[in-house]
């Protein structure tokens, strides 16, 4: 048997990936509008509010926004090649549905992508991250109004007009399958009394395909050496036994996944959405050349988030769950450690997950978010030893490593929260992904100092050797 070869390839991405919500702050600066994310004082998944007497931590998040130059460096230090943010919509478009963009805003990121290219560090942008224009819920509704698509399209095509000399990766909805988990952040859904609230969903999807479809097309027009690809929020589905009854379950709920890359990179519904629709009761309405526009412009690769895998059994009384579970479904794994906030720890998922995305689509993948949160200790002299953090990113690389030499094209990997930021699900600080540690706590007390965690100096070895050193 000769010796399979385990490494990364050439020119692999090295990187970090934060959204613009979680770490800018400044959330009234520079022109900008309220998005979802600054009226959702505990997270995705809580009522929104926009009284504003509440402490906010978007409001204010790590000042990324006035201190990129210095966070900057210490991703050059680390020897990023790549860093994943996304645009704050809000800051181009305020409220959403203005003609013209706000100068100001394209200004900061122009002065963010130079400061990022200037260390020869690539921008990969995602242009809708979880902080649509609150106005367009407001005023449209959200996603479920088809007017949506065209406001989109605006404010995307003028991120390719102005940015095409500096970004050429692009990713056109963060979590795209989220809107089902989470349809306030996702679509800026708010339901109405006794609405079918699965057909508003799909609904609203829909018009987001739309949408990302024409990105793709002003993207490649735009900028031709440009990549834009879509991005999935995927916990690949086990059975929880070998029970056939358990083993459908599982495929019916990896489907509510792959739903949505079914549709952005094949281009077309695919054929079980026929009996699932006609089941509970979800009619789409769609435009005659919304099949032709799916259909011609699909995704360049497969961009996807991997925290956990997911389980299921189609007796879900008989098993646990974990708080997880509450958001993305499935039931507990008996054979999975778990966080603290019970997200299991699954690293040969992580190689499952890429086997299956590549068998299935055969397009390249791009891990953009994947990371441990954790409560992190600041001790004397400014350590924090994180080695739970270093065990798990370690741990899920071998498995990388594992599915490259499985055959899967994988062009590059962006941790979650290269430094310290505000967690989605719950809005805490306490919840920390980073490599450098930032000084503010739950509270919103703190200097905001950023200090080097004992992974900071593991990534950047990582990174320099292009994942020898482990
Ligand atoms: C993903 C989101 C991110 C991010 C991450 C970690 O779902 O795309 O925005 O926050 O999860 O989640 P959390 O912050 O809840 O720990």
């Amino acid at each position: 048997m000769s010796k399979v070869e385990k490494k990364f390839p050439e020119g692999f991405l090295w990187g970090g990936a934060v959204a613009a919500n979680q770490v800018e702050g400044a959330y009234l600066e520079g022109g900008k509008g309220l998005s979802t994310a600054d009226v959702l004082p505990h997270g995705i998944m809580s009522p929104f509010d926009d009284s504003m007497e509440n402490y906010y931590p978007y409001h204010t998040g790590i000042d990324f926004y006035h201190r990129y130059k210095e966070d900057v460096a210490l991703f050059a230090e680390m020897g990023f090649n790549c860093f994943r943010t996304s645009v704050a919509w809000t800051r181009i478009f305020p409220n959403g549905d203005e003609l013209e963009p706000n100068e100001e805003g394209l200004q900061y990121y122009d002065d963010l992508f130079d400061e990022l290219l200037k260390r020869n560090i690539q921008p990969v942008v995602t242009i809708s991250h979880y902080e649509m224009p609150l106005g367009l819920v407001k005023n449209y509704g959200g996603w479920k109004n088809r007017k949506l698509i065209e406001f989109y399209e605006r404010y995307a095509k003028v991120l390719f007009e102005r940015y095409k000399d500096k970004v050429k990766y692009w990713m056109t909805f963060n979590e795209i399958n989220v809107v089902l988990h989470a349809p306030f952040t996702g679509g800026g859904l708010v339901f109405a009394e006794g609405e079918n609230k699965k057909n508003t969903m799909y609904q609203a999807a829909h018009h987001q395909f739309v949408a990302s479809a024409l990105a793709v097309k002003a993207c490649h027009e735009i900028i031709p050496d440009a990549k834009i690809g879509c991005m999935l929020s995927y916990l690949p589905t086990y059975a929880l036994t070998s029970k056939p009854e358990d083993v459908w379950e599982a495929l019916e709920l990896d489907r509510e996944a792959v739903f949505f890359t079914d549709i952005q990179v094949r281009g077309y519904y695919p054929s079980y959405t026929k009996r699932y629709f006609a089941e509970n009761d979800i009619h789409i309405e769609m435009e005659d050349s919304d099949a032709d526009i799916l259909h011609n412009y699909k995704v360049d690769y497969l961009g996807f988030s991997y925290y956990m895998s997911r389980t299921a059994t189609a007796t879900p009384e008989e098993a646990g769950t974990t708080n997880a579970n509450m958001i993305m479904g499935g039931v507990k794994n008996p054979h999975l450690k778990a966080s603290e906030w019970g997200w299991e720890i699954d690293p040969k998922g992580l190689r499952f997950a890429l086997n299956t995305l590549y068998d299935r689509y055969q397009v390249p993948l791009f891990i953009v978010e994947n990371g441990f949160g954790a409560i992190d200790v600041l001790e004397e002299g400014d350590i924090v030893n994180d080695d739970y953090r270093i065990d798990y990113l370690r741990d899920h690389m071998k498995e990388m490593k594992e599915a490259i030499a499985d055959g899967v094209d994988l062009i590059g990997y962006t941790s979650w929260g290269p430094i310290d930021l505000v967690s989605a699900s719950t809005a805490e600080m306490k919840k920390r992904y980073g490599f450098i540690y930032v000084d503010k706590d739950n509270e919103g007390n703190g200097t905001l100092r950023r200090i080097k965690k004992k992974s900071f100096h593991w990534y950047k070895d990582v990174i320099a050797t292009n994942g020898e050193n482990l």
